[in-house]
């Protein structure tokens, strides 16, 4: 999992953009980007400024975030 905080949430677009570090199974340094999410009810658990545990992939060419939960 890596680390992230919620810098826009796109309920409509079901896109979250997410300040993240480093991602070590998408070789990806830490940035802020734009993710899709698998499950449109994930972004509902989210809102800007949470801080975030999350994993991601590549979908279908597009970087997905594939679990993601808030931080204690
Ligand atoms: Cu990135």
């Amino acid at each position: 999992m890596a680390d992230g905080e919620v810098r826009k949430i796109d309920k409509e677009q079901g896109k979250v953009t997410l300040k993240h570090g480093p991602i070590a199974s998408l070789d990806m340094p830490g940035m802020t980007m734009v993710f899709k999410v698998v499950d449109l009810k994930m972004l509902d658990t989210l809102k800007q400024g949470d801080k975030v545990k999350f994993a991601a992939d590549k979908v279908d060419g597009a970087f997905t975030v594939t679990a993601i939960e808030v931080s204690k």
